[in-house]
């Protein structure tokens, strides 16, 4: 430690003052200055380790590199910054598999079929492993750079402000709000809701003035976005899961010199990993936090909703859009589905 004398202490205090945001240390102009968007708000596991990944990284190359977080649609909804991210206005982006991805490689929405997955351990290998690695290629073959550790959202469940969701006929005339996505209108359809596409962004609102009925998300994002206070229900449907790949500009990050990259690259990925056993822990702790806010839970059989599924066609249809090998791809972690 420098001693310091009263006056250039004063001095740097000052400073410090001036650039609150950048610890003293790495007071000079970081070479690599990455931007970060999310779409979910800021107390979100996400955006907790992506900002524990972004001290890691400052701490780790001495200032060299820096992430900053933009959080909770800022800088736009997911449409916005997925264009922002190609165009290299935006240098990072966590974003869905389901939605906008899906316009530009549509085999990314696969993960997110109805009902497809019996448990974590079952989705992390496909994802860590084979499945993960054949979507990865796909991403990268579009010109964007698709770290290894997808970080998660979750499985999702149907909150409503009129009734709580027990059959599949609990889904007959049902307003409910989508992420902008075809997989997910064609799933809400199917399931005889009318469902509308709505960025997220817009959830809280549109939930409050009744422009909808209810949404579906995982419990910390409707913890998160204090989804409670503007829903009644919460029915455990766990119907679709869904993630978020931490995307990166192919341009920008090829300026970073590969020992940085790596460095950077692990960091972010060990992040996702301990995003991944915080939400775990949430889905099980938010419960009873949540039905003190009022929420009120109901346990769902899921076969029924997949019978549902499959008289209406639903699977044979994404079955034959995403073609018979990406779908194999698929059976082989899920098991038969159409
Ligand atoms: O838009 C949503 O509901 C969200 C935040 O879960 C996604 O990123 C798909």
């Amino acid at each position: 430690m420098i001693k310091l004398s009263r006056r250039s202490f004063t001095a740097m205090a000052g400073l410090a003052t001036i650039g609150a945001a950048v610890p003293l240390r790495y007071a000079r102009a970081a070479e690599f200055s990455f931007k970060l968007g999310t779409n979910v708000p800021e107390s979100h596991p996400l955006n907790v380790y992506a900002r524990k990944a972004a001290e890691e990284i400052t701490q780790q190359t001495d200032g060299k590199f820096e992430l900053k977080i933009f959080a909770n649609n800022q800088l736009g909804g997911d449409a916005d910054m997925f264009s922002q991210l190609r165009s290299g206005a935006l240098e990072c982006f966590t974003l869905s598999g389901v939605n906008v991805l899906s316009t530009l490689i549509p085999s990314a929405a696969i993960w997110g079929v109805g009902f497809a997955w019996k448990d974590y351990p079952t989705l992390w290998t496909a994802l860590d492993g084979k499945l993960g690695a054949h979507l990865r290629s796909q991403i990268e073959k579009s010109g964007l750079v698709a770290l290894d550790k997808i970080w998660d959202n979750g499985f999702r469940q149907v909150t409503t402000s009129v009734r709580p969701i027990v059959t599949p006929a609990d889904f007959q005339g049902l307003k409910m709000r989508v992420p902008v996505s075809a997989l997910w209108t064609s799933l809400f359809k199917a399931l005889g809701a009318s469902p509308t596409g709505i960025n997220f962004a817009e959830v809280y609102s549109a939930l409050q003035t009744k422009v909808v009925d209810g949404q579906e998300n995982p419990p910390a994002i409707i913890s998160a976005a204090k989804l409670y206070e503007v829903q009644k229900y919460c029915s455990l449907t766990n119907h679709m899961w869904d993630g978020w790949w931490f995307l990166i500009n192919q341009r920008a990050w090829r300026a970073v010199p590969s020992d940085l990259q790596g460095t950077v690259a692990a960091i972010i990925n060990k992040n996702a990993m301990a995003e991944r056993e915080e939400i775990a822990k949430q889905n099980t702790s938010l419960k009873s936090d949540l039905a003190a806010k009022g929420l009120v839970f109901n346990d769902v059989d899921p076969a029924p909703f997949r019978e549902t599924l499959s008289k209406s066609g639903f699977y044979a249809e994404w079955k034959t859009k995403f073609g018979e090998e990406a779908w194999a791809r698929l059976e082989e972690f899920t098991g038969k589905l159409a």
